[in-house]
């Protein structure tokens, strides 16, 4: 679709705000969404509506977030904890991640998720600033009404809507009581993203299955009110470049001359993850012990050093799960440490700072992302693009259930729910040679420099620009 002439100022809904609080005041919040939306934002001028995280005193504008405002949307406490904690973690998180732990279903959450649908409309309707003509593009599992909410108000421009998790089988999307009303909520949107063909074409089934009145040709949905939907594939990236730079700066480096000591003489392998059930941890463990058991030798060449970001640990089964994590760990460490010598298992349960991120990506000799299902995996990206920027040759070991697989084919793929075939890979992964590795690399970091999160952005853009 050709772009206008006239660049619209943009409009972003997500679930929370970009700005943190820290010691001296409010700044931006780290993050993928922050860094991919904040160009266009200022360039085009636009605001943010997000929740205000439980603080009435987030300020309309942050400093390092030059002209963009900021709309704080209020939830009490009993509309957040049904649709927060009840519906979209544990609801909707897991029913869209293939039904790794088991949905609960609960009509009163279901009415808090309509209720603060509602609010961040609400936000947007009331407020003049946002009442002139825009694109308004929303994001994620957190708004999948609000499309369909913003559509009245059909004058103030095109609607994108972003999903970054996975689009799940019409099998397994039916059984939520409220599928119906979630797709003809997306569908209050011009076009609706996906990270992959496979979640578009799954919405598109689901569309084609379950709504009776709407008509599914090709990558379009015509709805019963004579509109017409795109539904289109773009893999979210990084600021590759930036992460490339970042990750030869002199902080890293000296961290990274650190660790090289304390891990001398030893493969590192690494996982990075937040600490959740989609991301095989669990099982990734279960394969390097399993590893440690059948390889006596390895246990004093190999580590793996395992970042656990700590989340939703006011769910249970994240609760279980890290004490799972733990116990698998403490085993691990357990049977294999030898007097005199290390641990085989670094467990750092906490988010790291940046540079000491990026240390790590370039020490690894071999990064397991494994997760069992995720939308994209954005850590392969920068795991490739932070190695290829140091001159190093590490492998990458992909579960072929995450997005980035679409992408990254010269990773060593994997499926992380044979543990002894993940087990296999990773001995495999030790042994391959060095020129192969290189070329692998290369290949991958390529691939993400050349659709970084910039490419995302203006695709998604321009796709919906002049829609209306
Ligand atoms: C969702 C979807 C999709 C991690 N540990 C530390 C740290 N991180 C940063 C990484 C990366 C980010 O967190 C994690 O992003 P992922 O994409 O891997 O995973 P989710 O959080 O599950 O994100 C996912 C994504 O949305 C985007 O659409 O790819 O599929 O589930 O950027 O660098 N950052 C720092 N310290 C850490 O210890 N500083």
């Amino acid at each position: 679709m050709a772009p206008t002439s006239k660049e619209l100022p943009l409009v972003a809904f997500a679930n929370r705000l970009p700005v943190v609080k820290a010691r001296d005041g409010w700044r931006a919040a780290d993050g993928g969404l922050v860094t991919a939306l904040r160009p266009a934002l200022e360039k085009r001028g636009g605001a943010w509506v997000g929740w205000d995280g439980g603080t009435s005193e987030v300020p309309r504008r942050v400093e390092d977030l030059g002209a963009i405002r900021l709309h704080p949307v209020q939830l009490d406490r009993k509309t957040l904890d049904g649709y927060y904690h009840g519906f979209c973690n544990r609801t909707l998180w897991p029913l869209f991640h293939d039904l790794i732990e088991q949905p609960a279903f609960n009509r009163q959450w279901w009415d808090a998720y309509v209720e603060a649908n509602r609010r961040f409309a609400h936000a947007a309707t009331t407020r003049s600033k946002l009442l002139q003509e825009t694109i308004r593009w929303v994001h994620d599992f957190h708004l999948m009404l609000l499309p369909s909410m913003l559509r009245p108000a059909k004058e103030k421009g095109p609607i994108a809507y972003f999903l970054h998790t996975p689009f799940p089988a019409p099998e397994l999307f039916s059984r939520l009581p409220w599928s119906k009303e979630l797709l003809n909520g997306i569908l209050g949107s011009d076009l609706v993203g996906f990270h992959t063909d496979l979640y578009r074409d799954n919405f598109l089934r689901s569309c084609e299955t379950i709504l009776e009145d709407a008509k599914v040709e090709g990558t379009r949905v015509h709805t019963s009110d004579g509109r017409s939907v795109l539904a289109a594939t773009h893999p979210i990236s990084i600021d590759a470049q930036e992460f490339a730079s970042a990750s030869t700066q002199p902080d890293v480096e000296r961290e990274l001359k650190r660790l090289r000591t304390q891990f001398e003489g030893r493969k590192v392998l690494l996982g990075v993850d937040r600490l959740d059930y989609t991301k095989g941890i669990r099982h990734r463990l279960k394969a390097v012990e399993l590893m440690f058991e059948r390889n006596p030798s390895l246990r004093r060449k190999v580590s793996l050093v395992q970042i656990a970001v700590p989340s939703r640990d006011d769910v249970k089964e994240y609760r279980d799960l890290r004490s799972d994590v733990e116990g698998e760990v403490g085993r691990i460490n357990g049977r294999f440490t030898e007097p005199g010598h290390p641990v085989p298992v670094h467990y750092l349960y906490r988010s790291v700072p940046l540079h000491r991120l990026l240390a790590y990506y370039r020490l690894a000799d071999v990064a397991l992302v494994t997760p069992l299902k995720d939308g994209m995996n954005l850590v392969a990206k920068e795991f490739v693009v932070a190695q290829a920027a140091g001159s190093g040759s590490g492998i990458l070991l992909l579960s072929e259930f995450t997005g980035a697989a679409q992408e990254l084919k010269q990773a060593i793929m994997c499926n992380p729910f044979d543990v002894e075939g993940l087990a296999s890979h990773i001995e495999d992964a030790l042994e391959i040679p060095e020129q192969q590795r290189r070329d692998r690399l290369s290949a991958m970091a390529g691939s993400v420099h050349n659709h970084d999160v910039f490419d995302w952005t203006n695709e998604m853009i321009s796709d919906v620009e002049g829609m209306t």
